[in-house]
């Protein structure tokens, strides 16, 4: 369980890790269960490569759809524990995703808030990166700006549609949030974050379910959050029969062309895919 100390740091800082919430035995099934999501004698196609790389995954799409055991972790009755603490007691599973961050290759991940790919209604929306390996400066860990949650959403536009990243980013506020392998990192949807390419040896395999208070609901519905909501689940609490809704002004996700992940639409490589392949890619972001 954590504790009023560690809430107070959520609120304040917009992150939180907790250290050993799963156990080497259950990040070793993980592992495992990477392998068989990836076998390639598995009829559906479930992942992305790395463009440097092309024997190299990057993203595996919806692991939950495509294991019990990503599934299990999602809902593990720990990880819930700490996120009613940090979101309030009724929770939505929301969508899910597995960053593979390879040895040597693994992509850049620009400064973002997650909150800019699927605006709610209320900002009670977090990701829970699960990490399968120690994840270090070396191998790209994840690297936040403390605080940045408060200031609200900001443009991700370039040259007038969205694009997934902000610049002009002062990187003299930025920490660089090293966790052990079977610890997570709780990130609030609006808190400003980033990855450096995987320069080292060792991979930072990562799991990453998103969750978001049942009273959220998205304002805009656009391919992401069509593509997200037909999967989302209550996992504690109630269903909401009302939206609570935060004062501001959102900007959209509106892109230049659809995009299948947050790697292409930063890069900028769904302006030059085929429509008909990316809408049989996913759009798990
Ligand atoms: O895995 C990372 O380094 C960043 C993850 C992230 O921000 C994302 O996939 O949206």
């Amino acid at each position: 369980m954590i504790s009023e100390d560690d809430i107070r740091f959520y609120k304040d800082n917009g992150y939180l890790v907790a250290k050993d919430l799963f156990s080497r035995e259950q990040v070793d099934q993980a592992l495992r269960a990477i392998d068989e999501v990836l076998d390639p004698r598995r009829a559906e196609k479930a992942y992305e490569m790395e463009p440097r790389d092309t024997q190299t995954v990057r993203r595996i799409w919806s692991p939950t759809k495509k294991h019990p055991t990503f599934w299990q972790m999602a809902k593990d009755d720990r990880l819930l524990d700490a996120i009613q603490g940090l979101i309030g007691e009724n929770v939505l599973f929301h969508y899910s995703k597995l960053n593979m961050k390879g040895p040597k290759v693994g992509s850049v991940v620009e400064w973002h808030q997650d909150f800019s790919y699927y605006p709610h209604t209320n900002s009670d929306l977090l990701t829970a990166l699960i990490f399968f390996d120690d994840a270090t400066k070396e191998n790209g860990c994840l690297r936040v700006i403390p605080g940045s949650h408060k200031k609200g959403l900001v443009s991700h536009d370039v040259g007038g549609y969205f694009r997934g990243k902000v610049s002009n980013i002062d990187e003299s506020q930025a920490v660089s949030v090293e966790v052990p392998a079977g610890g997570v990192l709780f990130l609030h949807c609006l808190t400003l974050h980033a990855s450096a390419r995987n320069e080292s040896d060792q991979p930072r395999r990562t799991f990453l379910p998103a969750y978001r208070a049942a009273d959220a609901f998205p304002i805009y519905f656009g391919p992401h959050a069509a593509h997200n909501e037909p999967g989302i689940e209550l996992l504690r609490g109630k269903r909401a029969r009302t939206a609570r809704v935060e004062a501001g002004v959102h900007p959209l996700p509106l892109a230049e062309r659809e995009f299948g992940s947050i790697y292409e639409v930063q890069e900028g490589s769904h302006l030059t895919k085929d429509l008909a392949e990316m809408k049989t890619a996913g759009y798990a972001v």
